[in-house]
């Protein structure tokens, strides 16, 4: 860094290279272009502390292959076009489709990229004020397992309190790879003396650490979690206190968990009968200071929810909810509400899932995306025709690609906002170039500490919109401007907090937090939670009512459930890696030296029944279909042999090629992305 780059207004803002929205400081050069990231010490989140992936940004903002202009598709080519020209065409064609079709023939699709609350809020708005009911998202691929799973529990997905805890639990996630600052916390706890025991099948980055590591065998975390509530009610190592005055439905889990015991998860796990029985005793020892995390590695199965559900009853039997070192339930910052839920409930419409996932639909007001998929290239439960999607690559990042191309090209307006030309965008008929996170203004919350801050805009392009001028621009085309009434980004910032304790102009131009709410516990033993009940529930009347298991019970993925000879592998995908990131960043100079390219990682026994030698590429093919990829070749503890793994986002070797879109979680849908059946072949 040179001291004339520092002169030019360095700016405060946070970094959302991923979902974590770090405090940093923005260095401008002498013609105003961003230069340069640095970390920004005061913010209570990432105290100082950023990661590698944060610089990476200022090689995207100023990349050379970023797009300025729209771009419309002109025969098999692309036409660059006026922004005001191409958002009337957009705004005419929907119209055009909606009064041919049905207001539900449009939907809206929202991936990953803008981080999820405010600007899934607005593009809900969006969706909600054209009068469809089919907002898609990236969320039925990303958390809605682990959120619907906790929360079908405790009405809420409560946040770990890892620095106080005695025993922390990481189950199926890597937090150095994905969550750098819940590292910290990890490594505070464990500085502090508690234990921790790191459940992956792989020896991942976090998993080096643990003190404990179990290796299940991918999609068995059900039987395992079921094993511990065995072994903590066998032993009358629950909170009984607890458990008698704020839960419902104990008597049909101790029923359950009979069945699990040690020799039993073993059998159905791979993990030992003495880990599970020294797992449980180190939970019980930690009294009410157990704390949990599931992360990405429990979903993408189809027996997720309630896997996750037993997982979460673990916390209710060992007295750890909302308890000081166990998790915390998490009050929200009680922002204004955007989503239109309630003035537009459009219950009358059909949703293009129909009555497929109604779960997914209370908890989250959405659609599964592998559901509309098949409904635009099927037309059952009707055609959909229009689609505007932003901050998404699902070519790379749903489940059976060549399907998703399939659907996407076959739309009659498909729509993208974007950064870069992406395999997606190449379907769309209109490419609109977005702005990134520097370029706009947005409410962050860390619920965990119960605060909030706002970013700030720290440049602006001539024709290249943010999220929320995007939507305001269309609504005002069509009829519906009255929904999207602020000028811009920071008065709907200024609007939003109206409802709140927290005075925006604290917020403004700093990296600084506000905390909206002390932290305090056992909030239980004076309000009730927002499930059915009031109560914790192990069981659960509401998925009884719609048609599913009372308790989480366990049932075996597919691979285990009906093997197939002719797939004797079961390929794990998307273990992060630090910087890569889904489909993104590929283009980064500095990223892409130090991250290899794709590859199939494989365990030397695995290797050498094979004859396959490290570096070889290789065919993997599953019921869906076939890529090649080179292997790598990891040492013995790396991986349990039988299991392999690939990270998915490259265009090279597309491992969503070969994950499924027609085995869903039968709660919320979520496709088996892990745990794919496959087969290896040698190609030479
Ligand atoms: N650098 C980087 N950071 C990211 C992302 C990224 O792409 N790159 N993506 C962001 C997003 S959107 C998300 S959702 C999060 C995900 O964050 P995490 O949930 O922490 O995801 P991973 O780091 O992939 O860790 C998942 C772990 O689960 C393990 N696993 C796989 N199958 C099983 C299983 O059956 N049981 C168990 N117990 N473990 C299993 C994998 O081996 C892997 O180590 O990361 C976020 N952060
Ligand atoms: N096989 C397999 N597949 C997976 C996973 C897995 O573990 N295994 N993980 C899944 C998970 S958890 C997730 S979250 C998804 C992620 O899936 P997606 O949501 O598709 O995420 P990306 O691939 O990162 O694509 C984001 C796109 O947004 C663009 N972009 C970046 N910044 C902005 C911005 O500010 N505005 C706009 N409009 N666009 C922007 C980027 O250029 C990029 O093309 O992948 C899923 N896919
Ligand atoms: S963890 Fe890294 S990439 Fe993610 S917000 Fe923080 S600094 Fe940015
Ligand atoms: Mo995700």
């Amino acid at each position: 860094m040179t001291e004339m780059s520092r002169n030019f207004s360095p700016v405060n803002t946070f970094c959302r290279m991923c979902d974590n929205h770090c405090a940093i400081t923005v260095h401008r050069d002498v013609s105003g272009q961003i230069s340069d990231i640095e970390s920004y010490p005061d913010h209570p989140w990432n105290q100082g502390r950023i990661c590698s992936k944060a610089g990476g940004a200022v090689e995207i903002v100023n990349h050379p292959d970023r797009l300025m202009r729209p771009l419309k598709k002109v025969g098999s080519g692309w036409k660059e076009i006026d922004l005001e020209q191409a958002l009337d065409e957009i705004a005419d064609r929907v119209g055009d489709l909606q009064s041919n079709y049905g207001p539900e023939t449009m939907s809206v699709w929202k991936g990953e990229a803008t981080s999820f609350n405010q600007q899934e809020d607005l593009a809900k708005r969006f969706c909600r004020a054209l009068g469809t009911p089919n907002y898609l998202s990236v969320d039925s691929l990303c958390f809605c397992t682990r959120e619907i799973g906790w929360s079908l529990v405790y009405g809420c997905w409560p946040k770990p309190d890892f620095r106080n805890s005695r025993c922390m639990i990481l189950w199926g996630a890597n937090p150095p790879a994905a969550h750098p600052p819940l590292t910290r916390q990890i490594l505070k706890g464990r500085e502090r003396g508690a234990t921790l025991v790191v459940i992956d099948p792989r020896l991942s980055t976090i998993a080096r650490q643990a003190d404990i590591h179990v290796k299940p065998k991918p999609g068995t975390d059900g039987a395992l979690a079921w094993g511990l509530a065995h072994q903590l009610i066998a032993n009358d190592w629950y909170d009984k206190d607890f458990v008698k005055n704020y839960t419902v439905g104990f008597d049909k889990v101790a029923v359950y968990a009979k069945d699990f015991t040690p020799e039993a998860v073993e059998a159905q796990t791979g993990v030992p009968a003495q880990t599970v029985i020294k797992v449980a005793a180190l939970m019980h020892q930690a009294g009410s200071r157990v704390a949990q995390y599931t992360g990405n590695g429990v979903e993408h199965y189809e027996n997720g929810v309630n896997n996750t559900r037993a997982i979460a009853y673990l916390d209710a039997l060992c007295g750890s909810f909302d308890m000081e070192g166990g998790s915390l339930q998490a009050d929200g910052l009680g922002q204004q509400s955007l989503a239109l839920y309630e003035e537009i409930p459009l219950q009358q419409l059909k949703r293009v899932d129909g009555e497929k996932f109604p779960v997914l639909h209370d908890f989250r007001q959405e659609c599964n995306t592998m559901t509309a998929l098949d409904a635009i290239l099927t037309g059952d439960p009707y055609s959909l025709r229009g689609m505007i999607m932003t901050a998404a690559n699902p070519v790379m990042t749903n489940p059976n690609s060549e399907k998703v191309r399939k659907a996407l090209s076959a739309l009659d307006l498909f729509v993208v906002r974007e950064l870069f030309m992406t395999e997606t965008a190449q379907l769309a008929d209109y490419i609109l170039p977005a702005a990134t996170f520097l370029e706009r203004t947005e409410l962050y919350t860390y619920a965990a500490i119960q605060s909030v801050s706002m970013s700030t805009r720290v440049q602006s392009i001539p024709g290249v919109q943010d999220e929320y001028q995007f939507w305001h621009d269309i609504a005002h085309r069509m009829d519906f401007g009255e929904h999207f009434p602020w000028e811009d980004e920071s008065v709907l910032n200024e609007w939003l907090l109206q409802s709140t304790d927290v005075d925006f102009k604290d917020l403004q131009n700093t990296s600084k937090a506000v905390q909206y709410q002390a932290i305090k516990h056992k909030k239980w033993q004076h309000r009730p939670l927002t499930t059915p009940s009031g109560k914790v529930e192990f069981a659960s009347s509401y998925l009884v009512a719609n048609g599913y298991e009372e308790v989480g019970e366990y049932k075996a993925p597919y691979y285990i459930r009906s093997p197939k000879p002719e797939y004797p592998f079961s390929l794990i995908t998307g273990a992060r890696n630090h910087l890569s990131y889904h489909s993104s960043y590929r283009g980064v100079g500095r990223f892409r030296a130090e991250v290899p390219g794709p590859q199939v990682e494989m365990h030397p026994d695995d290797a050498d029944g094979s004859g396959i030698t490290d570096g070889e590429t290789v065919k993997l093919s599953s019921a869906i279909g076939s890529i090649e990829i080179p292997v790598k070749i990891v040492s013995r503890q790396e991986i349990i042999p039988g299991v392999l793994q690939a990270t998915h986002g490259w265009k090279e070797a597309n491992i969503n090629v070969l994950t499924h879109d027609d085995i869903l979680d039968p709660i919320d849908g979520f496709p088996v992305q892990k745990g794919v059946a496959v087969k290896v072949e040698r190609i030479r």
